[in-house]
């Protein structure tokens, strides 16, 4: 009766002193097991002699029954602790503040074209848009590009291609948004042929291009902002007051200095290239090519249905991504159009 006390309380604390099911049911095999030592003693009973059997039979079921009803406790309380300790992995705080769906941006581009816009409707300019599938007219013939020019060659331009997979020669991806501007031009001839003078034209044309170009400065899809002034007596003074009062207010920098470089360009007639130099920052001194301009050559005013014995007019075009890419210290124009996060988050 002892030896069975003894191993009962063996048992319990065998069972006491593991924490994990598979342990437990380890323990349990060394006393209920087929080699168990309680199970021993219940297959020892045979060779008692006849009077002893019924009473240690009856101890040791007793002792057995003991055992597993410690196996029993312990396998509820290893089950109950196994849910406290899911539920507390668990438990949600719902008084901690919500994690939100994080701010969005706008594209630095965007910022600059925001900008732009906003600096040239300051001095009575409007705003237009067209389409970026643009007809070889409006695109290059309007704008008095030869018909063998490089710029309209494949090499050069986006085609499009007819339903039977032939490329078309007279629908493209615009290489400029001077398009916008005939289109505008037509369109205010039409709308104002009864008055005369005509009023004054004054608009910028901000928007996609496309290009057969790629590399670190070049991308095949980039943006530009054209403008055009037309009217009575407008001159090339007048372009060098707009151009170098807006790029001033668009780099935050009343000393910076801007010079006009005699170029050429088919639409314009003379034409020239502008350039800026910083007086202060990381480009100091250095001469920047920032944008295009020149006085609207008769033919594409002809073009746009006005006199260019009455009127006159001056256009220019610049590429906003190049003014961002200044504006903020950026290296690669690439970077604009990776959509990479840990770049464009920089700029909320
Ligand atoms: C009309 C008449 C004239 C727009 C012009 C430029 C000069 C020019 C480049 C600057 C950098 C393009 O973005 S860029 O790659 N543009 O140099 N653009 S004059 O002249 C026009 C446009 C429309 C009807």
């Amino acid at each position: 009766m002892e030896q069975l006390d003894t191993l009962v309380q063996s048992a319990a604390a065998d069972f006491a002193a593991v924490s994990e099911p598979a342990k437990l049911e380890e323990a349990k095999a060394r006393y209920l097991g087929k080699e168990g030592s309680l199970t021993a003693l219940l297959k020892g009973l045979g060779k008692l002699p006849a009077e002893e059997r019924k009473a240690a039979g009856v101890a040791i079921n007793a002792a057995k029954e003991k055992v597993e009803g410690a196996l029993q406790a312990r396998r509820e309380a290893l089950r109950e602790s196994a849910l406290e300790a899911q539920l507390a992995a668990e438990a949600l705080d719902v008084t901690l503040p919500g994690r939100g769906r994080g701010l969005g941006g706008l594209h630095p581009v965007t910022r600059s074209l925001e900008r732009i816009e906003q600096l040239f409707r300051s001095i009575g300019f409007e705003v237009a848009d067209g389409p970026e599938i643009e007809t070889d007219w409006h695109n290059f013939t309007a704008l008095n590009t030869p018909e063998k020019h490089p710029a309209r060659s494949m090499h050069d331009t986006f085609y499009l291609l007819s339903d039977d997979g032939r490329v078309r020669e007279d629908v493209l991806l615009r290489t400029h948004t001077s398009p916008v501007q005939i289109r505008a031009m037509l369109a205010h001839v039409e709308k104002y042929k009864h008055l005369d003078p005509m009023p004054e034209i004054r608009v910028i044309c901000p928007g996609r291009v496309y290009r057969v170009d790629s590399d670190a400065t070049h991308s095949p899809m980039f943006h530009q902002v054209e403008g055009l002034w037309v009217g009575e007596g407008v001159s090339f003074a007048d372009l060098k007051g707009v151009v170098a009062d807006f790029l001033r207010r668009f780099f935050e920098s009343d000393d910076m200095k801007v010079r006009f470089r005699p170029s050429f360009f088919p639409f314009t007639e003379p034409s020239a290239e502008i350039d800026v130099a910083f007086q202060s920052g990381p480009l100091e001194g250095r001469w920047l090519e920032i944008a295009g301009c020149g006085m609207v050559h008769p033919n594409v005013l002809r073009f746009g249905g006005i006199d260019p014995e009455r009127y006159t007019g001056f256009a220019f075009g610049m590429g906003p991504d190049r003014l961002t890419m200044l504006r903020y210290g950026i290296g690669d124009l690439r970077l604009f159009f990776d959509g990479d996060l840990r770049f464009l988050s920089q700029f909320k």
